[in-house]
């Protein structure tokens, strides 16, 4: 993160609190990664591997404050994903999360975050939950979404941890194993046949349908690839804003797509009514699976 954050709290030998603007971050620092998880939003800012750039992009003009999203990381998008009701993509991304556990081993560090619901939630969503946030950091980076249904009554939802990917140049990247169909949110979510791999020369707004079991990202300028492998998904979506949405973005630099490129594991539904849903005391996992090859 650009600006100096103060420490908090020490709560391990890897495990720190610290504050941005109004914001506490948990920072992780093992022999194996740093990673940073801000508890507002239960969002992932940072992860390197030991010796790497970071994995996860985030923007320079990235605002800190308890009422935004925060422009790059792992938003978590739920208990819905995109504009089908307002907020966009759900309000966990602007909740307060807390910090459920954290442990530490020789291996990596776990972090468990958690949400429930309340007055807020309980306004635009009139569900009871629980949802865990799972991050494991080692020399790869795991997220699950784990939601609960603690209400008396069933509940829908969609969801995407919508990653944020940190590459050098976006016209030197190529992304493949995407599969070839998808919906095009720039067509109004019309069904178009794509291409194995993937070389961005616009802007990009996509819902893969059936993406294969590993989607990587090439960074030849970073000497890497990044790899990808989701789970409990339906779809993943791929977005980059190229230059004239980088624009229309307070939070993000005019030439902040060039460095970017968001590939999500994702739930995907076009309505609240057609999400999935969950029974009481049933629950869900949601999660993607990142490392660097
Ligand atoms: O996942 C792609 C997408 O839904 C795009 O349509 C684009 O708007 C992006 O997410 C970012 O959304 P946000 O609400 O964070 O500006």
């Amino acid at each position: 993160m650009e600006n100096h954050p103060s420490t908090v709290s020490v709560l391990a030998d890897c495990v720190t609190i610290v504050e941005m603007d109004d914001i506490k971050v948990v920072r992780v620092s093992h022999p194996k990664a740093t990673a940073d998880i801000s508890l507002h939003g239960g969002h992932l800012l940072s992860f390197k591997p030991a010796g790497q750039e970071d994995v996860i992009w985030l923007s320079e003009k990235a605002e800190f404050h308890s009422d935004k999203a925060i422009r790059g990381g792992i938003p978590i998008c739920w208990p819905w994903f995109g504009r089908i009701a307002a907020p966009a993509h759900g309000f966990a991304r602007t909740t307060q999360w807390h910090l459920v556990e954290h442990r530490e081993n020789d291996h990596g560090v776990m972090i468990c975050l958690g949400l429930e619901e309340d007055e807020n939630t309980l306004a635009v969503w009139p569900f009871s939950f629980q949802a865990r946030l799972y991050i494991d950091i080692s020399d790869k980076l795991k997220v699950t979404l784990d939601v609960r249904n603690t209400d008396d009554k069933p509940w829908r939802f969609s969801a995407a941890l919508h990653s944020y990917f940190n590459i050098a140049n976006i016209a030197d990247s190529v992304t493949t194993g995407m599969g070839l169909e998808y919906r095009d949110s720039l067509q109004d979510g019309k069904v178009c046949q794509g291409l194995q791999q993937l070389r961005l020369t616009d802007t990009v707004d996509r819902v893969y349908t059936k993406p294969t079991e590993t989607i990587q990202i090439s960074d030849p300028q970073h000497a890497r690839n990044i790899v990808i492998k989701n789970q409990g998904h339906n779809s993943a979506v791929i977005w980059n804003p190229w230059q004239q949405g980088s624009q229309g973005m307070a939070d993000m630099a005019d030439d902040g797509y060039q460095t970017m490129l968001c590939v999500e594991s994702t739930y995907h539904a076009t309505s609240l009514e057609t999400g999935l849903e969950l029974q009481p005391e049933q629950s869900y996992q949601l999660s993607t699976e990142i490392s660097v090859q």
